[in-house]
């Protein structure tokens, strides 16, 4: 009998490593976010795929560990204080494996708020907005003919991807050093340009600065492992 073993999301997704890391994901742009930072830290973990065409989102194993049923969802048997802790939400999970391995998130107080500060920019802009765009172009809502909400949605991600390449004008990361806020923001901008097919409809290639951010961090090899994860 381990530990985690009192956490029901081990019935359903039994830890085959329970002293590692528990992640439970799919490879979307909410979900890479932690497969990348895991990748780019080093920390070993175990990874359970949690399938949308079975509905495992919606079974209370998972929201036993994930209240709000999306993933990604981390389960650490190593927490603070050394008792296991479960966690929903990419953001918080990005800043605590941040904090917990001492890397990505500066120390240096400024810079510290400054990569919160992007990190809440997606969290509470590029993910809702983008997503919104690709429900209404890529997904059901393509369909729909009245194009105004879709249009709604390109303009507010049109204007946040010009936020984005004006902050990025002789920089190299979206704070001084790579960290949580760009592992947060460019998958999601991949995501709208190459899976949602939102190229044209957002003139992505008018946002030089930001197709020249995402060309480097897609060269990182964390990051195209981690794009990978689950399999
Ligand atoms: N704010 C959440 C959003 C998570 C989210 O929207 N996850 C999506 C996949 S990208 C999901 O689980 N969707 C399943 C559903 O809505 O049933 C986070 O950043 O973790």
């Amino acid at each position: 009998m381990t530990e985690l073993s009192a956490f029901p999301i081990t019935g359903k997704w039994p830890a085959r490593h329970p002293e590692r890391l528990q992640l439970y994901s799919l490879a979307t742009p909410n979900g890479v976010k932690v497969s990348i930072m895991l990748e780019e830290i080093g920390l070993p973990y175990e990874v359970h795929k949690v399938s949308f065409e079975a509905e495992d989102q919606l079974s209370p194993a998972f929201i036993s560990l994930s209240a709000n049923n999306k993933i990604p969802a981390i389960l650490d048997p190593n927490g603070p204080g050394g008792q296991p802790l479960p966690l929903f939400e990419s953001g918080a999970i990005l800043q605590y494996l941040a904090e917990k391995s001492g890397q990505l998130l500066s120390l240096d107080p400024a810079q510290r708020y400054q990569t919160l500060q992007w990190l809440m920019f997606q969290m509470g802009g590029i993910g809702p907005m983008f997503g919104q765009v690709g429900f209404f172009h890529f997904f059901a809502g393509k369909e729909y003919e009245d194009k105004r909400p879709r249009d709604r949605y390109v303009n507010e991600s049109k204007r946040l991807l010009a936020v984005l390449d004006r902050h990025l004008q002789g920089r190299e990361w979206m704070v001084d050093a790579y960290s949580i806020a760009d592992i947060a923001i460019f998958p999601w901008v991949r995501n709208l340009v190459e899976r949602y097919n939102a190229r044209e409809l957002v003139e992505f290639d008018t946002f030089k600065e930001v197709q020249r951010v995402l060309a480097r961090f897609l060269e990182r090899p964390a990051v195209q492992r981690g794009l990978k994860i689950p399999a």
